[in-house]
């Protein structure tokens, strides 16, 4: 990753000194505290470049080489680019750089695939899957009949927590969705694309990789490909793969046509040029052997935490992590994840609650932390800081429970002197 640079905005400071406070004000609180939400990261210096250029300033409706406005002769190359670069990286033979972000992205998926009222299944989202994945308060479960898997319940010894494919088999051949979702928001295990793929194939279904979260580590050989067993993959590009906000769908070329159509013209109107350029920065990015290195790190440091909170008395979702997420239900620690989470961020750490699987508490007011390493991990902490990050953790959720302030005052000191020792690009010193 390149060094930091000071932060720096001289025009925005001249001309909006309120906004420009309130950039700084977050660049300080990047820069202080320990994120451990595993869906956020931070780029690079070069990737933070590319996104704030005058690619900016262009409308490109269209295709490279097919567009509906003119003066495309350097946009064409910057999405050519993109696109050359995800179907390297993912080995994939169709790649849609266009999508705004996840949420489209897989809209655009149901308009290739399904019609309005087609039955549609997906990773229930109290379980870990995604609002899009057919969800009854999304569009996609409210214009289409969402059947909805989950995981095992149980003890961790009899699958607690895993995925039960007898339970989606049955239901795909029962209720033959056009379109199956594989993947989620909240799965700190390894993903069985292979297993999801054999029933969508017997079902008749169109298989669709969710792999927003885990896409860096695919990228860089910490989890399986969901290639050649999915249809199509979705992924979003600002997460484990540490690109700009933005959404990519990737799939083999009989399905080019039916995805381009459903994003444009079917959804969207013009690419965001400026994020196809840092999509194309992050993509070179992660196919240096540092990334390789970088997405191993990630879930080095993931399942030396999760040992670390075992060892503390934590109940983790499936007993631990195969990749960069761990799931923690705090119900045996006698704190809803709302008043952990919220102390916590009081204490530096930044977390955000979330329902486990069977959670009798409403999803506005849960039993879990969901946390993650890919931040962390970019700002250089290895597995021997993880006993340090979970005695923070083990400590703020006590002192969430017993309404200690000092005690998370202390830890937000101690917090933000460790992560001083750790730059991030973007970030003051
Ligand atoms: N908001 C993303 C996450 O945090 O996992 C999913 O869309």
């Amino acid at each position: 990753m390149t060094l930091p640079t000071a932060s720096s905005h001289p025009a925005l400071t001249a001309a909006d000194p309120e906004l420009a406070a309130l950039v700084g004000a977050e660049e300080r609180l990047q820069a202080d505290t320990l994120r451990l939400i595993p869906s956020e990261n931070y780029v690079s210096q070069a990737v933070l470049e590319a996104s704030g250029t005058v690619l900016q300033n262009k409308y490109s409706e269209g295709y490279p080489g097919r567009r509906y406005y003119e003066g495309q002769q350097n946009i064409d190359q910057v999405e050519l680019l993109a696109i050359a670069r995800a179907k390297a990286l993912f080995g994939v033979e169709h790649a849609n750089v266009q999508p705004y972000s996840g949420s489209p992205a897989n809209l655009a998926v149901y308009l290739a695939f399904a019609e309005p009222g087609d039955t549609v299944m997906g990773m229930a989202l109290p379980m870990g899957g995604h609002l899009t994945h057919g969800w009854g308060v999304s569009a996609t479960g409210k214009w289409f009949r969402g059947v909805q898997y989950g995981v095992r319940k149980g003890p961790i010894s009899e699958g607690g927590g895993l995925v039960d494919f007898d339970e989606v088999r049955e239901l795909a051949l029962k209720e033959r969705p056009k379109v199956i979702f594989c993947g989620g928001t909240a799965l700190p295990r390894t993903i069985d694309f292979a297993a999801f793929g054999e029933i969508a194939r017997e079902a008749g279904a169109v298989l669709v990789a969710d792999v927003a979260h885990i896409a860096g580590l695919i990228a860089g050989g910490a989890h399986p490909s969901p290639v050649p067993h999915a249809d199509v993959i979705s992924t979003t590009t600002h997460k484990t793969l540490r690109g700009p906000r933005g959404a990519m769908l990737m799939s083999r070329e009989e399905h080019a046509k039916a995805i381009d159509k459903a994003v444009f013209p079917g959804l969207q109107g013009g690419p965001h040029n400026q994020t196809t350029a840092a999509i194309a920065v992050a993509l070179h990015e992660a196919a240096q052997p540092s990334f390789r290195d970088y997405a191993h790190a990630v879930v080095a440091n993931a399942k030396a935490l999760a040992e670390e909170l075992l060892a503390r008395g934590f109940d983790l979702v499936s007993g631990g992590t195969d990749n960069h997420l761990i799931l923690m239900d705090l119900t045996p620690k006698d704190v809803p994840g709302k008043i952990a989470a919220k102390a916590l961020d009081r204490a530096g750490i930044v977390v955000n609650y979330n329902t486990v699987p069977y959670d009798p508490r409403k999803p506005f007011d849960p039993s879990g932390i969901r946390i993650g390493t890919p931040s962390l991990t970019s700002r250089g902490l290895g597995v021997q800081d993880m006993a340090a990050v979970a005695d923070w953790i083990d400590r703020g959720v006590t002192a969430a429970r017993s309404g200690d302030e000092d005690a998370l005052a202390v830890i937000r000191s101690e917090v933000a002197a460790l992560m001083s020792a750790f730059p991030a690009p973007g970030l003051p010193a």
